[in-house]
């Protein structure tokens, strides 16, 4: 064993998105690219003596190789321990829960989460830190800043690593230990739920469905509904984790969710149905007939927390959404007195509310939802909590909706991509967005009244980290939002995403289609931003 010092050249697009650094699987296996990435996070996040590193992967293409590289250029980089999930697999909320556990400094996770693997996909890399946590965005500007310098890597020679075989191999500069990846996790989880009341339910007739799309929660979910809470097997469908994830996006959209689409929308649905993506940290609920809007999702979890043991008793607990995510758990903060905060978009946001236990809850609406239990999203865990909640209850999940809208009131909502963009287009886009006044936008779109727009910008109440530039957002019509923001997870060109919210007060009409309810507020959103004109598109290219 040697540490080998590998020149380079620095690359110029290593600057971390929303979360981690996603780019074409063949721009990041190319010499050095992944190298350069993981070498700048050493340096800008440097390990104390006797550190551990976490390393897990969604299984996509390049994963495995990934995981043996990262091992050795962290041992290599004074890291004394890396521990790997076998075979390389590890979730996002896993990896967040073993941070935790072993009182490690980090972990690296080797997954673009929902975008295409395999070798014409993507493939991604995301960093976090002590707290379990993604790193934050000043942590982020620092690991992009080494990457514009760096001239060379530092590795480990010697024999290969053996990612299946669980136990410790010794690499001379430190330990390399693989581990079972779902024991950690599943005993993180196990205290917060009433594991007797779901496998009751579960045992009882009532029928659920997970979809794990061929990504890294198929192990997880047939450990967790199977094996231990005694669900039938064949509830997990997809359970394997495949480089190419079977061909399509591991993103819980409809569009790719065929079989378990025409099973809830068929004439014979089961009673909860839900999915997650590559790396496991979102979810999407679905009921006979329905799937379940995450900003419902989120405030039906906060409204029914109490009858969840991990937040049972105790006192006051304080929530958060991002600034895009509908305003369905304002309305239930407002009601039941909680604490409530609004961050920007990414899970990085929410880790120093965590922290501090200024909140316990929070969610995004893109299907991720989460609490203090890690420092990320966490798919399973959401899944958990419907179904603790559906067992206590002993309600159906079309009933369960239907008795907090008539509460609260409906946050309709929806959210319209347009993908594919040329990245000046929509920079220009924004920036015309972002220059219009209030008055402005009103004279362009005669139908609806424009109240007021404004760029979200966030200051940190806990650490006083700010962001400016995180969207666009318009007050329209009567209790109307419309929110204009660029995504940041793609890994070429540009995205634009235009988020649609009506809200409909306790006793106001509160069935109808979403699509119709919103569909004046998508013809304003397209006509103020000029996005035909624009873009050359006349819609969305998918809506969620
Ligand atoms: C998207 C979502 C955001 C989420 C991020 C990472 O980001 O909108 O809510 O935190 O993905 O999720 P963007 O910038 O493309 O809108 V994951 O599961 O892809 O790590
Ligand atoms: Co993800």
């Amino acid at each position: 064993m040697t540490i080998l010092r590998c020149p380079i050249s620095p690359f110029d697009d290593q600057k971390p998105g929303t979360s981690g650094l996603r780019r074409p699987t063949r721009v990041f296996s190319a010499p050095g690219y992944l190298e350069s990435f993981l070498q700048a996070i050493f340096e800008a996040d440097p390990p104390p003596p006797g550190a551990a590193l976490v390393v897990g992967g969604d299984g996509r293409y390049f994963a495995d190789k990934a995981a043996e590289t990262t091992a050795r250029m962290a041992l290599a980089n004074g890291y004394a321990r890396v521990i790997i999930g076998r075979g390389g697999l590890m979730s996002t909320p896993a990896v967040s829960a073993l941070i935790r556990r072993r009182g490690a400094w980090g972990g690296v996770i080797l997954s673009a989460s929902h975008n295409a693997g395999g070798v014409d996909g993507d493939f991604g890399v995301k960093y976090n830190t002590a707290s379990g946590g993604p790193a934050s965005q000043d942590l982020g500007d620092a690991i992009h800043r080494r990457t514009l310098a760096l001239t060379e890597y530092r590795t480990l020679s010697g024999p290969a690593v053996d990612l299946d075989r669980i136990g410790e191999q010794d690499l001379g500069a430190g330990t390399i230990e693989i581990v079972d990846p779902t024991t950690d996790y599943l005993a993180t989880l196990e205290p917060l739920f009433d594991f007797p009341a779901i496998a009751a339910l579960l045992k009882g007739g009532f029928r659920f469905r997970f979809d794990a799309m061929n990504a890294v929660t198929g192990p997880y979910a047939h450990a967790l509904f199977e094996d231990r809470l005694g669900a039938p097997p064949g509830t997990v469908m997809r359970g394997r984790p495949l480089p190419d994830f079977g061909g399509e996006p591991p993103d819980p959209h409809l569009d790719h969710l065929a079989a378990l689409a025409a099973e809830m929308f068929g004439p014979e649905p089961v009673d909860l149905a839900a999915a997650s993506d590559g790396d496991g940290d979102r979810n999407m609920i679905l009921g006979p007939g329905l799937v379940v809007s995450p900003g419902d999702s989120l405030a039906v979890i906060a409204a029914n927390a109490r009858l969840l043991p991990a937040f049972e008793g105790g006192g006051s607990f304080g929530v958060a959404r991002s600034m895009p995510t509908s305003r369905a758990l304002d309305r239930v903060a407002e009601a039941l007195g909680l604490d409530f905060h609004e961050t920007p978009t990414g899970w990085k946001w929410f880790s120093s509310l965590l922290d501090a236990g200024t909140i316990r809850l929070c969610g995004e609406e893109s299907f991720g939802t989460g609490s203090d239990h890690i420092r990320e999203k966490d798919g399973l865990w959401a899944v958990l909590c419907w179904l603790n909640i559906l067992a206590a209850r002993g309600t159906s999940v079309g009933e369960l909706l239907g008795d907090h809208w008539a509460r609260f009131g409906r946050d309709y909502y929806q959210r319209c991509d347009f993908e594919g963009l040329d990245a000046d287009v929509a920079g220009r886009l924004m920036a015309d967005l972002g220059a219009l006044s209030a008055s402005e936008a009103d004279a362009l779109c005669p139908d609806l009244t424009v109240g007021s727009i404004d760029s979200l910008a966030y200051r940190d109440p806990v650490n006083g980290a700010s962001a400016t530039d995180q969207g666009i957002r318009l007050s329209v019509g009567d209790r109307g939002r419309i929110t204009y923001r660029l995504s940041g997870t793609g890994s070429a060109g540009a995205a634009l995403r235009v988020y649609l919210e009506q809200y409909a007060g306790p006793g106001e009409a509160l069935h109808h289609d979403p699509r119709q309810v919103l569909a004046p507020l998508l013809a304003a959103a397209q006509t103020i931003a000029g996005i035909p004109a624009r873009t050359g598109l006349s819609g969305p290219t998918a809506i969620s």
